[in-house]
């Protein structure tokens, strides 16, 4: 229809909800769909997902997954494992089946209830697929030339990247509006997704016509441990794909390695500091005293009085001991779960099951808007 500018602004800003590391944890129900500028006029639903890439990380469930359960008890939550997204880069099959019902199991683990939530895994509902490849005729090349994560994934080679990392963005804006969901929790680095999504809803609405038939989705970007960082390099995000194991602590790993990680992880030469400004230029005391605030459920400010004037290794040891405490009842709980990969499944199936009582509709309408027959 268009080459891209719509008459309307397809670069609308978001209301975005971005709690710094300082602010205590809000209430979800902060949220409200008045802040959106937008006519949508549908029920609120919250949609989020991880990839089954390898082993989930710290970063994955503070920002994420710790979040996730805690949205369950205001919202109608549907949680995913997004297997299509994981393939946008090699998975051995065998590994990205166990991966698929470890995050799954972790979910559970962690609190997500499948029967108040809908959780399945992304492959076996079809509108994903479907939508995504309508999302790829609605978005732009220089929007998903601008992508960070791409860049940085792609590397120097993009021409040896799967057209699939290319267009990871539009299937995201398919897995989010095939629900027409209206929130999107996240860790920081997927903002930039979310804030995609809406352009890509926006220019659907107006392509065709039909003001409102997507919602724009707000990205929810909440708590101190939006951005969690790497124990090596306090610069750079904990990943569960980072080829230095030190680097991160997985959901996975027992007692003496979580105490071994955060003993070698990076530190300066410094006391703590007592004041929030102090952590400008000290990324590795602003990442650890971060991830204890949000283990202990503290703000950042009260973290920071209790170990004002103390040496790295105190802190290390507290959270050590702290992050030990928090994780080993969801480890446990996962290496139970994943003893019977047959009740995952289930819980996957019903899961697909109910959530594509919620896409078809919706799916059925996108396809007459669109003009198929
Ligand atoms: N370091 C992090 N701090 C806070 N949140 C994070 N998330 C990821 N890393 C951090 C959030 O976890 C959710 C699921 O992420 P994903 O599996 O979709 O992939 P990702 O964002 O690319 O995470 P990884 O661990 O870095 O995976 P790989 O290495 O496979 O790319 C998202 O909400 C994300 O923001």
């Amino acid at each position: 229809m268009d080459s891209g500018a719509t008459s309307a602004n397809p670069f609308f800003h978001p209301t975005i909800l971005i709690y710094e590391g300082g602010a205590a944890p809000r209430p979800l129900v902060e949220f409200s769909m008045s802040d959106i500028e937008q006519t949508y006029t549908g029920p609120e639903r919250v949609f989020s997902g991880v990839q089954p890439s390898g082993n989930l990380t710290l970063g994955n469930y503070l920002g994420a997954i710790k979040r996730f359960v805690e949205m369950q008890d205001r919202h109608d939550c549907i949680y995913c494992v997004v297997d299509m997204h994981a393939i946008t880069v090699w998975q051995e099959p065998e590994d990205l089946r166990r991966a698929t019902r470890e995050v799954a199991a972790a979910y559970m683990a962690a609190g997500v209830d499948p029967k108040r939530s809908i959780l399945f895994n992304q492959s076996k509902v079809l509108a994903h697929a479907e939508l995504a490849w309508i999302f790829n005729c609605v978005a732009r090349m220089g929007w998903m030339e601008r992508m960070t994560q791409f860049k940085e994934k792609s590397g120097k080679h993009k021409e040896r990247a799967s057209l699939g990392l290319f267009a990871y963005p539009a299937l995201m804006a398919a897995d989010i509006l095939a629900y027409k969901a209206t929130h999107v929790p996240v860790g920081e680095d997927q903002k930039q997704h979310v804030e995609l999504s809406r352009d890509i809803a926006q220019k659907f609405n107006n392509d065709y016509n039909c003001p409102g038939f997507f919602p724009l989705p707000e990205p929810v970007i909440q708590g101190v441990a939006t951005r969690v960082m790497s124990l090596r390099d306090g610069s750079k995000k904990m990943s569960k794909s980072d080829p230095s194991d030190l680097s991160r602590i997985n959901l996975t790993d027992d007692h003496d390695t979580i105490a071994n990680k955060f003993r070698k992880a990076k530190t300066d030469p410094h006391p703590l500091p007592g004041h929030v400004d102090e952590l400008k230029d000290r990324p590795e005391a602003r990442n650890l005293l971060g991830i204890y605030a949000a283990f202990a459920d503290e703000e950042l400010i009260s973290v920071m009085d209790k170990f004002a004037g103390a040496q790295f290794s105190q802190l290390k040891n507290e959270l050590t001991e702290l992050t030990i405490a928090k994780l080993s009842p969801i480890t446990d709980e996962v290496t139970r779960l994943m003893a019977d990969p047959g009740e995952i499944d289930k819980v996957l199936e019903d899961g697909a099951t109910r959530a594509r009582e919620i896409a078809d509709p919706i799916m059925t309408e996108v396809r007459r808007i669109v003009g198929f027959v």
